[in-house]
C-alpha cells in the first residue's frame, strides 16, 4: 500500500513530492496507519511512545527517539518479506505519548515514571493488547515488566544491551537507565542479557550469583540461538536497547560501545523467541536521533515492525498451547 492510499482509503491520483522527515499531511501514527481503522478497540497491538529522559549519562537526545522512530516508521512497507504476511493486519494502534509531568519539580524522577508506565501498560495489557512501547530512556523498562509480571507470575525478561545495566544504583538514582536490568529483577522470575560487551567486576559477580543468564557478545556472533531460548519461560517480555546493535549502523544511540551485534544476528534470536515463546510485551529503547544518521531511526521503526510480527505471527501456536 502506498502513503496516499492509507492516507485516503485509496489511490493516490498524483501523491505531492514529500520532505523525507516531515510528511506534514500524514497522520502522526506508526506506519502511518489509518487511525480511523487502527483505533485501540480494533487492534491487536499498541504503540506507546514514552520519550522520557532524566537520568542519561553520556550523550543526550534519546527524548526524540519516539517521534523520530514513528516519523521514520512512514517509509516502511506494510508487507514483512521474512514472514510472509502483513504483521499491521492485527490492527496496530498509535497511543497517545505518555510524557513525565513538567520538570523540574515534582516529577518524582525515574521512579516515578516507571509508575507511570506500569500504570499505561497494565491498562492496556488488561484489554488484551500487546503494547510495544518505544523509547525514551532505558529506565522505563521496569515500569512494563512490573505490570506484565503482575499478569504472568513466571515471567523472563530478554534484554539486548551492550551494557548489563545490572547496578543497584548509578549516580544517585536506583532506577537509573544504568539499573534497568537489575529493577527488572525486582519484578520478573528471570533475566536474560544478550549482547553485552561492557560490565563492571561487580556486575559480573551478581548476574553470577543471581543465576543471570548471560550471553556476552565477543568477536564472534552470537549463533547458539537454542541455549538462549532455553533460558525463557513461556511468557517473555523483550527489552531491546539500541546500543545491543554495533555502532557503525546504530550510531544513534547514548552509550556507543563498539563490537556490537548485527541485524539478523538479532533477528535470528528474536524470531525463534516468537516461534517458541509468548511474547507478550516488549520495548525499543535509547535512540537518540541527532546523534546519528536518519536510517538508524527506520532501523529502530523497522525493529519495532519485526517485534511485532514476531509476537503475532505465531499466534495460531498461541491458542492451540505449544510445548515449550
Ligand atoms: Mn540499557
Amino acid at each position: 500500500m502506498t502513503e496516499g492510499e492509507r492516507a485516503t482509503g485509496g489511490p493516490h491520483p498524483d501523491p505531492l513530492p514529500q520532505e523525507r522527515g516531515t510528511h506534514p499531511a500524514l497522520p502522526d501514527t506508526f506506519l502511518i496507519l489509518d487511525p480511523d481503522e487502527h483505533t485501540l478497540d480494533r487492534s491487536r497491538c499498541v504503540v506507546l511512545p514514552v520519550p522520557y529522559e532524566e537520568t542519561t549519562s553520556y550523550r543526550k537526545g534519546t527524548r526524540r527517539g519516539p517521534e523520530a522512530i514513528i516519523r521514520a516508521s512512514a517509509e516502511m512497507e506494510d508487507y514483512d518479506v521474512e514472514l510472509g504476511c502483513e504483521p499491521c493486519s492485527v490492527g496496530i494502534h498509535t497511543a497517545p505519548t505518555l510524557e513525565a509531568p513538567l520538570a523540574p519539580e515534582p516529577n518524582g524522577g525515574p521512579e516515578a515514571m516507571a509508575g507511570r508506565v506500569r500504570e499505561a501498560v497494565a491498562s492496556y495489557a488488561a484489554q488484551g493488547k500487546l503494547v510495544g512501547m518505544l523509547g525514551g530512556e532505558h529506565s522505563i523498562t521496569s515500569g512494563a515488566v512490573a505490570a506484565h509480571a503482575e499478569r504472568h507470575p513466571g515471567l523472563s525478561v530478554l534484554f539486548f544491551d551492550a551494557q548489563a545495566d545490572l547496578r543497584d544504583d548509578y549516580q544517585g538514582w536506583s532506577h537509573s537507565h544504568a539499573c534497568a536490568a537489575r529493577r527488572t529483577l525486582d519484578h520478573a522470575s528471570s533475566l536474560t542479557l544478550v549482547g553485552v560487551r561492557s560490565m563492571t567486576g561487580e556486575e559480573a559477580a551478581f548476574a553470577q550469583e543471581r543465576g543471570v543468564a548471560l550471553f556476552p557478545r565477543g568477536a564472534e556472533p552470537i549463533a547458539d540461538v537454542d541455549a538462549i531460548v532455553d533460558t525463557l519461560g513461556e511468557e517473555v517480555y523483550v527489552s531491546f536497547d539500541l546500543d545491543a546493535f554495533d555502532p557503525s549502523f546504530m550510531s544513534a544511540v547514548g552509550t556507543p560501545e563498539p563490537g556490537g551485534m548485527g541485524w539478523w544476528e538479532a533477528l535470528r534470536i528474536l524470531r525463534a523467541v516468537g516461534e517458541r515463546r509468548r511474547i507478550v510485551g516488549f520495548d525499543v529503547v535509547e535512540l537518540a536521533p541527532d546523534e546519528g544518521p536518519e536510517a538508524c531511526a527506520y532501523t529502530a521503526a523497522k525493529l519495532v515492525y519485526k517485534l511485532f510480527g514476531y509476537a503475532t505471527a505465531y499466534a495460531v501456536a498461541e491458542v492451540e498451547g505449544h510445548d515449550a
